[in-house]
């Protein structure tokens, strides 16, 4: 593996500068720099076009535009799927989602999908003497198939490699609807135990269907079970009362605690998964953000992430770390209005473009679907700048590890080394990555887009979103036409031949 000598470089001169000015002219061997802090942004169904950064006019998000006009701003970086588990699945192990059976859309109760013994980036930089924590949004299961919500909830975040985790297990609008720390309920009285089940109400509990007068937020499609808080859930919960979560403090909640951690870590290297709820249903954003937008409740929770976001970067510039620490932040999948509650945010989209030029949205083979802000800052290493490079979020992986010198074996990885081009002392990215969506598979290579024939339905009409499938193949020319408008699968039939194979042979690798 290559050395990475840039972060070493800057402050080997200085110490050389500054030995030579005093009598001791050597070098202290003690002086190597400190290992860079690594943290990851992450939002909840934020798209290519949420960003004002990325193009938009009408949604401003200034601190997250802060990272991208002091850092790198790639405009072909691409979450692994275009729904939630699966994308996580693959920033964590470096591995296809696709290859593994489970990587889809999981209830609440579903087990840990992550095999305790793959390798991670917390792993891995457990390995090289880092503290890690996770703040937010989980949703890669917990335990062996039996979660027992009363006692420690285990495997999970720390079994995969974090030290400290504090997560919401599922999404914010599945059961339960409670904090875990280290795998605890927090506030759990144990005289009101928790009960979980995604098939069976317990007893005549009110859910949103039965009970709509109980309702402050209204359901569209699915979310008809549990109420908490007046929001109706996916799944059924029972008990855990006083550990339940207030969703309108959810962002201060994580936030708090994301500032914290920095706080209590900063001494020596830590890697933060700072995994942010927003913009995914339920919207529910705190008073102080509510009409701060213009567009509802998702603008409104865009607006706040974006404060968040701000916030947590004050508390990294006051203790000192920017220089030393690599931020990578990005969305697991692309953006989606309706997403199964009424919560104004169709009817109040105006002229604003969640998925800026892009075809379809979250669930979609098209653009929108994966194809997410991606933005990596380190104050004094990173050059502001833009990238075209094609990256993906498993790549953090092996990148990661050669930043840190970390010997990881990448047999088993898909993800590829670009620290060069995370960095910005390369354009050159990836030259092919599939992507995914709900199990169907599309192939990117160079400026061309493959989407093999499928022979579901062409628009999600719940959601209104064009999910990418047709009966004959599509073949995209995505730098002429980046909104997918114009499909050559006809016009150029070699092209297309050679893509097919090549996209079968990794599928079947
Ligand atoms: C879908 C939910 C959707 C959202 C999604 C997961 C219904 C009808 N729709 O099944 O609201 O929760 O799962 O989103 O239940 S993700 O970003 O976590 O992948
Ligand atoms: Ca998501």
């Amino acid at each position: 593996m290559r050395k990475i000598t840039r972060f070493f470089l800057l402050p080997l001169l200085l110490t050389l500068i500054v030995s030579c000015s005093t009598e001791d002219k050597t070098p202290k061997e003690d002086e190597t720099p400190p290992k860079p802090n690594i943290v990851f942004i992450y939002l909840d169904d934020l798209g290519y076009g949420d960003v004002s950064a990325y193009g938009g006019d009408v949604l401003n998000t200034p601190n997250i535009d802060a990272l991208a006009s002091g850092g790198l701003r790639f405009t072909n970086g691409y979450a692994s799927s275009a729904t939630c588990t699966p994308s996580r699945y693959a920033l964590l192990t470096g591995v296809y989602p696709w290859r593994n059976k489970d990587a889809k859309i999981l209830p609440g109760t579903a087990p840990l999908i992550i095999d305790t013994k793959q390798i991670t980036v917390s792993k891995m930089l457990q390995s090289q003497g880092y503290h890690t924590g996770i703040v937010g949004k989980w949703h890669l299961g917990l335990g062996t198939g039996h979660v027992n919500w009363n006692e420690r909830v285990s495997p999970g975040p720390n079994e995969v490699g974090f030290d400290h985790s504090y997560i919401l297990a599922a999404t914010q609008d599945r059961v339960p609807t409670v904090y875990l720390e280290n795998g605890l309920v927090e506030g759990l009285d144990p005289d009101d135990p928790i009960e979980v089940d995604y098939q069976n109400n317990f007893g005549d509990q009110p859910t949103g269907k039965n009970n709509p007068e109980l309702l402050s937020m209204k359901w569209h499609h699915g979310h008809n079970a549990t109420i908490v808080n007046g929001v109706p859930r996916i799944g059924f919960m029972k008990g855990g009362e006083k550990a339940k979560w207030i969703d309108v403090d959810m962002a201060d909640h994580f936030l708090v605690r994301a500032q914290a951690y920095v706080k209590k870590h900063k001494d020596e290297p830590f890697f933060l998964y700072y995994a942010m709820q927003q913009p995914h249903v339920p919207r529910t954003p705190h008073p102080r953000f509510v009409g701060k937008s213009g567009l509802g409740p998702r603008g409104d929770v865009i607006v706040e992430a974006d404060w968040c976001i701000g916030e947590f970067m004050k508390t990294l510039r006051e203790e000192g770390l920017l220089e030393n620490t690599l931020i990578v932040l990005s969305s697991d999948n692309g953006p989606v209005l309706n997403d199964g509650y009424y919560d104004d945010a169709v009817e109040m989209i105006g002229t604003h473009q969640p998925a800026g030029p892009l075809r379809g949205g979250k669930y979609s083979l098209f653009e929108a679907g994966t194809r997410v802000p991606f933005i990596t800052y380190w104050e004094g290493t990173i050059e502001p700048g833009v990238s075209d490079a094609l990256v993906c979020q498993m790549d953090l992986l092996p990148s990661i590890a050669e930043l840190v010198s970390a010997e990881v074996s990448t047999d088993q990885l898909d993800g590829k080394n670009l620290l060069p081009a995370l960095l910005g002392d390369s354009d050159t990215g990836r030259e092919e990555l599939i992507i995914e969506a709900t199990g169907r598979t599309a192939f990117r290579q160079g400026e061309w887009l493959l989407i093999p024939p499928y022979k579901g339905v062409p628009i999600n009409k719940q959601v209104n979103i064009e999910l990418g499938n047709s009966v004959t193949p599509q073949l995209y020319n995505l730098t002429k036409d980046i909104s997918q408008t114009n499909n050559l699968a006809d016009a150029m039939p070699e092209k297309l031949g050679s893509m097919m194979e090549e996209f079968e042979k990794i599928r079947g690798a």
